[in-house]
């Protein structure tokens, strides 16, 4: 049977936070910025909306040149990375919940697998592929773009293709003609170098690098990249989809908003962020043994304090209770103001990936 495999990309994920949380920025031209502190306006752009990008603001260009593009109607927002993470876990649980098996690769993104749940057949997968961009519309209110093909390497390209917002499937049949007019750069593992020594023997395409013999490709990029260009110019990828790294510890860290070593001020504030941090642990029915608070101080040095229970547990009261104890000994010991506090629980014990996996080697 033919695999089904696929990857899943939110559209431009830190900025469609920000339209999310505050939607009076919808179709005005917005910036995610990560401000490096050195002078007001000194740092990059993380993302931009489709609005913006119209305007030619690209990641990593620096904020002074997005900011001359921008005009007036448009925002220079600082980059909420907890904020982004937070909503990144709840999605990938989402995503996790309706594959066979799930590999997280990115902030934003996850390759997957459904060969088991489409039962091999693409108009299934396509069925599958709608109701998750549905489902993760409807909670999170994102939009992400999907592709769907019988390997990752043609799957992430097909989650490139037609974006935001976009579904695109390649069945094993279109694969060959999927791929060929498409620009070299669009394979994994091809970069502006591998690019430039293609062109240099005329191959700009994927169809024209699926036409190379594997031999003069080795003479250029040795037997190992030689073998996998071609190989995936022709649509062939054998990666399987893993489960992903089984986490045995979970954290949440917020910036406080302003720097102080007041214990119940933190505890406070940090409060949403050991429910949110609960509800996951819930969500993955796992226990711990082992919480720790987390104080990083206004020289950016980190301090932590743990305490490992007797035994595993569930329990928000005993979370929440630990947690704050140890936030009132590292605050009230610390020499400094706190500039961002955090939560981690360890020693996880229990289900996790464990019912996806053993359903997908049934
Ligand atoms: P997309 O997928 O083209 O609609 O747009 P994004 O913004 O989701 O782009 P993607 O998937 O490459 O990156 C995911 C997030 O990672 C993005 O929202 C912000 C962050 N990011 C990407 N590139 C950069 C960068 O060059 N610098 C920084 N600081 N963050 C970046
Ligand atoms: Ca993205
Ligand atoms: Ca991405």
């Amino acid at each position: 049977m033919n695999r089904v495999i696929g990857h899943l990309d939110l559209d431009y994920f830190y900025a469609q936070v920000e339209e999310v949380q505050n939607p009076s920025l919808r179709g005005r031209p917005i910036v995610v910025c990560v401000f490096s502190g050195r002078t007001e306006e000194s740092g990059v752009v993380s993302t931009a909306n489709y609005v913006a990008r119209e305007l030619g603001i690209k990641s990593g260009m620096p904020i002074t040149l997005a900011k001359k593009k921008l005009g007036k109607d448009g925002s220079l927002i600082p980059m909420r990375r907890e904020k982004y993470d937070a909503i990144s876990d709840r999605i990938m649980q989402i995503a996790r919940e309706g594959v066979d098996v799930l590999e997280q690769s990115g902030i934003d993104e996850a390759f997957f697998e459904i060969t088991g749940r489409s039962g091999g057949d693409y108009s299934n997968a396509n069925s599958i592929a709608r109701g998750l961009k549905e489902k993760i519309l409807g909670s999170e209110r994102l939009t992400c773009s999907i592709g769907i093909a019988s390997n990752k390497v043609v799957a992430k390209i097909a989650s490139d293709f037609k974006k935001p917002n976009g579904l695109t499937i390649v069945t094993p049949d279109e694969t060959k003609r999927f791929l060929k007019p498409l620009r070299v750069e669009e394979l994994y593992g091809v970069g502006p170098k591998t690019a430039r020594a293609l062109k240099g023997i005329g191959v700009e395409t994927i169809g024209q690098l699926a036409d190379q013999k594997p031999e003069s490709l080795e003479r250029l990029f040795g037997r190992k990249l030689a073998f996998y260009l071609h190989e995936a110019a022709n649509g062939i990828d054998e990666q399987p989809v893993t489960g992903g790294r089984e986490t045995t510890q979970l954290s949440r860290i917020i910036t406080l908003k302003k720097n102080t070593r007041d214990p119940e001020e933190i505890f406070s504030q940090l409060s949403p962020a050991i429910d949110d941090l609960h509800s996951r642990l819930l969500a993955e029915r796992r226990s711990f043994r082992t919480v720790s608070a987390i104080a990083i101080l206004s020289d950016l040095s980190t301090r932590t304090k743990s305490m490992t229970l007797d035994g595993p547990t569930t329990d928000l009261q005993i979370l929440r209770i630990q947690a704050r104890a140890l936030m009132r000994e590292l605050a009230t010991s610390s020499e400094k103001d706190l500039r961002r506090a955090g939560v981690r629980v360890a020693e996880l014990v229990g289900a996790a990936d464990q019912s996806s996996m053993t359903e997908y080697l049934e």
